[in-house]
């Protein structure tokens, strides 16, 4: 792992950040929530994106304990907002979602805040569901939604998953990702079908669905007329960081 004897000093050096990409209506071309993503500003390689510290976040503790640092700096933020700011997603990793306390902790924290429940989006990736702890992922998701926090299925379509999913899992959201986004302009590609698909049986099961990595006004234009409701991308707003110093919290014991 390349980074991982940075992180527990990264952490205390509070050089992970948020930035905050805003997701759109495609309908009224208006804001109506935020993804939370993650960046390392590491002090010798720049500023990373999750991918390239992909190892380090699913690294037992050390993993478990920047994702804590990440909701955290999220629920400040919202609270810091008011209610002006509307939904927020955060991703969430398997391990933050294990375990007999997940979701509890994670009502915790919106509670301590005062952030009502339907503030929160918790995103994931149809992998969670591959996971070996996948029931007790699964029942903590489904605490989650029945306490009034969406769920949204990350990067849809380009997993591993089965579509057999979206009938176990309380999902409220689905996000196209962003490589048939890109594709969707393209004549004979197929990704115009798909991302109708998508949309279809998204919509069908009463889903929201949202499109990432809209660059183009045509690819907004095309996502709309095909039914999808969000959307995010460079042609509404990069992600920007949130400057927060908001202390770590001790490791448990
Ligand atoms: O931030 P960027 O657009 O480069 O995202 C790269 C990937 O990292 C995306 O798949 C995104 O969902 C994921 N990601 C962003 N923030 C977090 C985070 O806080 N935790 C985890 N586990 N993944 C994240
Ligand atoms: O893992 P997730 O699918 O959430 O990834 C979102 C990633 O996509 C982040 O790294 C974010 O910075 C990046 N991103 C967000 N909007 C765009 C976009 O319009 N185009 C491209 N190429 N990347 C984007
Ligand atoms: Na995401």
């Amino acid at each position: 792992i390349e980074f991982a004897g940075d992180a527990e000093a990264a952490l205390k050096n509070g050089e992970f950040q948020l930035y905050l990409q805003p997701i759109l209506s495609l309908v009224t071309e208006t804001v109506c929530g935020y993804e939370a993503l993650l960046r390392w500003n590491h002090p010798r390689h720049g500023l990373l994106t999750p991918d390239r510290f992909a190892d380090v976040l699913i690294a037992e503790r050390i993993g478990l304990r920047i994702q804590e640092h990440v909701l955290e700096l999220a629920l400040a933020w919202l609270r810091d907002q008011g209610d002006a700011i509307g939904v927020l997603s955060v991703n969430f990793t398997s391990a933050q979602l294990a375990g007999p306390r997940a979701a509890k902790r994670v009502l915790d924290r919106l509670a301590h805040h005062k952030i009502p429940t339907s503030s929160l989006c918790v995103e994931v990736t149809e992998g969670v569901m591959l996971d070996r702890a996948a029931d007790s992922i699964l029942a903590n998701l489904r605490t989650l939604h029945d306490a009034g926090v969406s769920i949204a299925l990350d990067d849809f379509g380009t997993g591993y998953a089965s579509l057999a999913h979206l009938r176990s899992v309380p999902v409220d959201r689905i996000k196209i990702d962003r490589s048939f986004v890109s594709s969707i302009d393209q004549p004979n590609g197929g990704t115009i079908a798909i991302v109708r698909a998508i949309v279809g049986l998204g919509r069908g099961l009463g889903k929201v669905v949202v499109a990432e990595g809209i660059e183009t006004e045509a690819q907004a234009l095309r996502l709309r007329q095909l039914g999808c409701q969000l959307g995010q991308g460079y042609l509404y707003g990069r992600p920007q960081p949130q400057l927060l110093d908001i202390p770590v919290f001790p490791m448990e014991p």
